[in-house]
């Protein structure tokens, strides 16, 4: 209710762009006394939103904060479900762990859990994700969508998708697929991707998709054996990228997809995953749990599985493996 309440004057204050809005105007707004209204711009000023009150016009919000809030992230978002509901935390071992927590209390398709900083961000494999303080969106995404099991690695690549359009978006940036889940911008890594499912039998309870996005780092914020495999939007744009717009773009984009893909299927992602990938039609090598597969990659199925052929013409499916190019 009070966040809810937060997020209409949040809107108000972005509608409004560069005018003054009064706490008479917005206490009619929204519902509730003058008193409510100022109390309310204290609370988002603890948060780090700076505003300018000017005495006769009212108030116009001047700075957002350094720090993830909620409120930010909420500010001018426009999805439906995605993202509307946010689980913000300034620390924690690692979203998934909590959006599993969440997913299995109930928490509804579209709920969100981020961090700031991550202490054991998860990658695949039980890998590690470096995930240091306010350089990076950290986040996981509940889904609930009603397919069967051997769909879901479709949603990863739907993720890749949707993050690929936002960061093209939100910087001009463009950035490339590595099957399955890797983001690239000039060859190195700026997004992981990782699905993660709550199932039993062929049925799914929760999908938790996590996002690890390398913002703002500088290269020597990055542990040294990533320097050469690692890169962010900052060192690749020389500009610090607002981490909230990102996260709006990136909810925007994935609900669109997401949508379209509950009603017509797969095929149009797979459409524009193929248009952003960059390892099909080459000579690759996938590193898989059990063996390495050389050889031409030819593209995906409609499940999102990997094919490739080796030199003997023989066409290998592949459902998880790291691809060397
Ligand atoms: P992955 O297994 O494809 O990639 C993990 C590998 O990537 C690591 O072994 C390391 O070599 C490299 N790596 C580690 N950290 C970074 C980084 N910040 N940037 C670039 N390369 C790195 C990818 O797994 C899936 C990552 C998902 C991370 C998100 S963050 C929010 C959510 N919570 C959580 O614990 N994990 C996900």
């Amino acid at each position: 209710m009070q966040s809810e309440l937060r997020k209409q004057l949040l809107d108000a204050f972005t509608n409004a762009g560069e005018s003054y809005l009064s706490g008479q105007y917005l206490a009619e707004l929204v519902g509730c006394s003058r008193t409510a209204v100022w109390k309310h711009i204290e609370e988002l000023r603890n948060e780090g939103f700076e505003f300018e009150a000017v005495r006769k016009k009212g108030y116009r919000i001047i700075k957002t904060p350094i720090k993830l809030t909620a409120d930010e992230i909420l500010l001018g978002l426009t999805t439906k479900f995605i993202g509307r509901n946010i689980y913000y935390k300034d620390s924690v071992d690692s979203t998934q762990k909590l959006a599993h927590q969440l997913a299995s209390n109930g928490a509804g398709e579209g709920t969100v859990v981020i961090a700031d900083e991550q202490t054991s961000g998860k990658g695949r494999m039980n890998r590690n994700w470096h995930s240091p303080k306010y350089s990076g969106i950290w986040m996981s995404l509940i889904l609930k969508p009603n397919i069967t099991l051997n769909k879901a690695p479709q949603l990863t690549l739907l993720t890749a998708v949707a993050v690929v359009q936002a960061i093209e978006e939100a910087t001009g940036l463009i950035a490339e697929i590595k099957w399955p889940n890797d983001i690239l911008i000039n060859g190195k890594k700026v997004t992981g991707i990782l699905t993660e499912l709550q199932a039993e039998a062929d049925r799914i309870h929760s999908i938790i998709i996590g996002i690890g996005m390398n913002v703002n780092q500088k290269i020597t914020d990055f542990p040294e054996d990533l320097h050469h495999k690692a890169s962010s939007l900052f060192i690749e744009k020389g500009e610090i990228v607002s981490r909230a717009a990102l996260i709006r773009n990136i909810f925007l984009h994935f609900e669109k997809l997401y949508l379209l893909y509950l009603e017509q299927g797969f095929s149009p992602i797979k459409l524009l995953w193929e248009g952003y990938a960059i390892s099909i039609g080459k000579v690759i090598k996938a590193r898989t749990l059990t063996e390495v597969i050389e050889g031409k990659a030819l593209g995906i199925t409609e499940e999102g599985v990997l094919q490739i052929e080796d030199e003997t013409g023989k066409i290998h499916h592949v459902y998880s493996a790291d691809i060397e190019l």
